[in-house]
């Protein structure tokens, strides 16, 4: 019977958002969606950051060589500005915040700001460990490493002000935390390798929703591709989009 017990506890405990392997059965449900419109986006893109400002899309793409900042209308389309960073840094997040745009990179532990109006770049900055994804919740930086721990950074000093581990309804912590955005007092995430985002409460970390967005992309532009990552929202929708995807989707998150 003891023995039972220690494999159904080991069932339980894997079957959780732990370790490297989230599980897309963690609680607390998936919460469904609408596809409201789909968008063309360029599969060149290894998509890091992704973010609106107004009717402008800023999007933030990775891979050393090929690590750009790039704003843009999707609507129109038409591209406003497109800068590149050094050949030898990987690029990561990027969220704007009071007319600046603060650019994560992968293992370079220094990001760049960059006035939003233009993409000139103002300064550079410096933190150690890896940088992932990058938010705001209009006063703070909010900022992913890849662990289940997301930095809340003054946007002057970029010094640490508050660490939140986020967790599912079972208290187990959750790994991975990529692309993020800040919508509604919330801050929604993907997860790294998963085709679902999760949306946690930033006081507590908790996870109180998820939206399983394996339906999104075809088996055949799944294999295409690479994983979903890229949370933007703009006037009650997000905009969803991945690494190499070919399209962006503008989707109504139902609660
Ligand atoms: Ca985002």
């Amino acid at each position: 019977m003891k023995q039972l017990t220690f494999i159904l506890t080991v069932i339980i405990i894997f079957a959780g958002c732990s370790n490297d392997k989230p599980s897309a059965d963690v609680t607390p449900p998936a919460a469904d969606y609408e596809i409201i419109n789909i968008y063309p986006h360029d599969t060149s893109f290894f998509t890091q950051g992704f973010e609106f400002k107004g009717d402008t899309l800023l999007e933030s793409t990775g891979k050393e060589y090929y690590s750009k900042v790039i704003s843009y209308n999707i609507f129109t389309p038409q591209i406003y500005k497109e800068i590149s960073i050094p050949s030898d840094v990987f690029g990561e997040g990027i969220t704007e915040l009071n007319g600046q745009i603060f650019q994560l990179t992968w293992q370079n532990e220094k990001g760049y700001v960059y006035d939003s109006s233009n993409l000139s770049k103002l300064r550079e900055f410096s933190y150690s460990g890896e940088g992932w994804g990058i938010c705001n919740d209009g006063t703070e930086l909010i900022m992913s490493d890849g662990s289940e721990k997301l930095y809340f950074r003054n946007p002057e000093s970029f010094n640490v002000t508050k660490t939140v581990i986020v967790k599912d309804s079972n208290g187990v912590s959750c790994k991975n935390l990529n692309e993020l955005e800040y919508a509604d007092g919330k801050i929604y995430a993907n997860l790294w390798g998963y085709n679902f985002i999760v949306c946690i409460d930033p006081l507590t970390g908790m996870i109180v929703k998820k939206y399983d967005l394996s339906g999104l992309l075809s088996p055949q532009e799944y294999y295409e591709a690479d994983v979903l990552n890229g949370i933007a929202f703009r006037n009650g929708h997000f905009f969803v989009t991945g690494k190499f995807w070919p399209k962006i989707f503008e989707l109504k998150l139902n609660d």
